[in-house]
């Protein structure tokens, strides 16, 4: 039996590398020649070919202010051990670039050993992300799609721009935002739950956890759904959508009758996509509330009989 399952992808194409389909007007050229080499560990994950990649100008433009918002925060972790190797990365995980302290406010640009190069940091770092998501926008549009992966990221940055920008600029002060480092923004989070009795009694952390757990179980079962029939070609959708006795159907009796209901095979996605995009945008709008409107959400929970009174 268990040679019936799969896990790994058991088919791998090999040949010369495909370069895809010609580029609209006005694009730039792709850059690399489509890399094989390491085409049999790479095929067990997902396509064998590995580029060429379209940079083009968002791109590139991203992935340098990425990178200098990196070397930034990099600096001043190296500049906080006084500029010893070893100390770095034996400190790295503790290391932390922290926000302006409350006395800043939310000056415009703080002096930098003050929280300046927190926000010069998180000035590059917006710009990066903003590019790529313009360059998901522009690629999607040059292949002839549609934009959603576009809109699900742009859910992602709303949440992104909630926790270090929006939410500091309404609260008047930049100490609000998420330190850059690994223990300070999880002690950050830890911190933030405290302050604001306790972020379980937020309802739309409990609407983004409900999301993001609903993505994860929503996941588990398509994939799963789909390696399951596609020992009868389930993973090539599209032909099976309307057709009987296909894998595709298979696929849905199976839920129907475990379940009583099931998805199609397109509306599964659409499934997918509103879970994913709804987890980051509930999550911003609990965090935007918090402190604004709400100071305590124990109390804010206890007075909509939400939580028992204390
Ligand atoms: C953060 C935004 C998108 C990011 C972008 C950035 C790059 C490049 C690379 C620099 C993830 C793109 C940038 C790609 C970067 C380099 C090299 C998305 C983000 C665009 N919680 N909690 C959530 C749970 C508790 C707290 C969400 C569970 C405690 C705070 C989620 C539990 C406390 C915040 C969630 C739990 C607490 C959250 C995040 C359990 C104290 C948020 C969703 C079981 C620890 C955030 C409304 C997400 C939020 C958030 C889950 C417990 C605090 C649903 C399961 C009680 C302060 N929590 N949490 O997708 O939205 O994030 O809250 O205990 O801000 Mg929580």
């Amino acid at each position: 039996m268990a040679g019936y399952q799969n896990i790994f992808t058991q088919v791998q194409v090999r040949g010369p590398a495909e370069l895809g389909v010609p580029l609209p007007k006005g694009s730039l050229e792709r850059d690399g020649e489509g890399f094989i080499g390491i085409s049999r560990l790479l095929g067990k994950i997902g396509n064998a070919q590995l580029g060429p990649i379209y940079l083009g100008w968002t791109g590139t433009l991203s992935l340098s202010f990425g990178f200098l918002a990196l070397f930034i925060i990099g600096m001043n972790m190296f500049a906080s051990v006084d500029y010893n190797i070893v100390e770095f990365i034996r400190q790295l995980p503790w290391l932390s670039l922290n926000p302006p302290p409350p006395e800043q406010g939310f000056n415009i640009l703080p002096p930098l050993d003050q929280g300046g190069w927190f926000v010069i940091t998180g000035f590059f770092f917006t710009l990066s992300v903003v590019l790529w998501w313009v360059r998901t926008y522009n690629r999607a549009r040059a292949l002839g799609l549609g934009t959603h992966v576009a809109w699900a990221f742009a859910s992602a940055i709303w949440l992104f721009l909630v926790l270090g920008f929006l939410r500091p600029m309404l609260m008047g002060s930049w100490s609000e935002a998420v330190p850059y480092g690994i223990f300070s923004h999880l002690d950050w989070t830890g911190a933030f739950s405290i302050t604001y009795g306790n972020l379980f009694y937020n309802p739309f952390h409990c609407l983004s956890i409900v999301f993001l757990y609903g993505s994860a179980l929503l996941f588990a079962m398509h994939g799963a759904t789909i390696l399951a029939v596609s020992r009868y070609g389930g993973e090539r959708e599209i032909e099976q959508i309307t057709d009987r006795g296909t894998a595709s159907e298979r696929a849905a009796l199976f839920w129907r009758w475990t379940m009583g209901f099931n998805a199609s095979m397109e509306s599964i996605h659409r499934w997918a996509w509103w879970f994913a995009v709804l987890t980051t945008l509930t999550g911003g709008i609990g965090i935007l509330l918090t402190g604004t409107v709400v100071s305590d959400w124990y109390g804010w929970a206890e007075v909509h009989n939400y939580a028992p009174p204390r």
